[in-house]
């Protein structure tokens, strides 16, 4: 399995509601590296670009306004198989159709609100993380790395 990274983010939702550290934590502990984190205001045109493939959907303008409905908490998480990795953790994109033990699937109920995003491709994790970090990922060694990785 390649090493790769995720983009992700905890929605506006999810941090009006005081779900950061329940969110954080289970990347966390699954043993991800974190290589970037910042709570941010978005502004308009990343938020655009983000969810561009998704602007011919009769949802995308109430999307857009979502993720503009307050701040988000930005993350980059860096491991082996990541991407698909924590699409798991996070669950399925409708909440009342997520797993329980999901992140959506335990905190949430409505598509239009399922507090957290994870890219859905290697090549994606890469896209949104220079869109939402162009000043770029933070290097350090993780000391517990012999013990999650043979
Ligand atoms: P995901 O976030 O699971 O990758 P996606 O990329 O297909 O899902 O869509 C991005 C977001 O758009 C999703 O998290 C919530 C919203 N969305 C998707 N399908 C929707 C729908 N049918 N109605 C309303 N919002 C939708
Ligand atoms: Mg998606």
């Amino acid at each position: 399995v390649r090493n790769e990274i995720s983009y992700v983010m905890v929605k506006p939702d999810g941090v009006q509601r005081g779900l950061v550290g329940e969110i954080i934590g289970r990347f966390e502990r699954k043993g991800f590296k974190l290589r970037a984190l910042k709570l941010y205001s978005t502004p308009k045109e990343v938020a655009e670009e983000h969810y561009k493939d998704l602007s011919s959907k009769p949802f995308y303008k109430d999307l857009v306004q979502y993720i503009l409905s307050g701040p988000v908490v930005a993350m980059v998480w860096e491991g082996d198989g990541v991407v698909a990795s924590a699409r798991k953790l996070i669950g399925a994109t409708n909440p009342l159709a997520s797993e329980p033990g999901t992140i959506r699937g335990d905190l949430a109920i409505e598509v239009g609100r399922n507090v957290i995003h994870g890219s859905d491709s290697p090549d994606n994790g890469e896209r949104e993380t220079a869109l939402w970090f162009p000043e770029g990922l933070v290097k350090w060694d993780q000391t517990l790395e012999p013990w999650l990785k043979e």
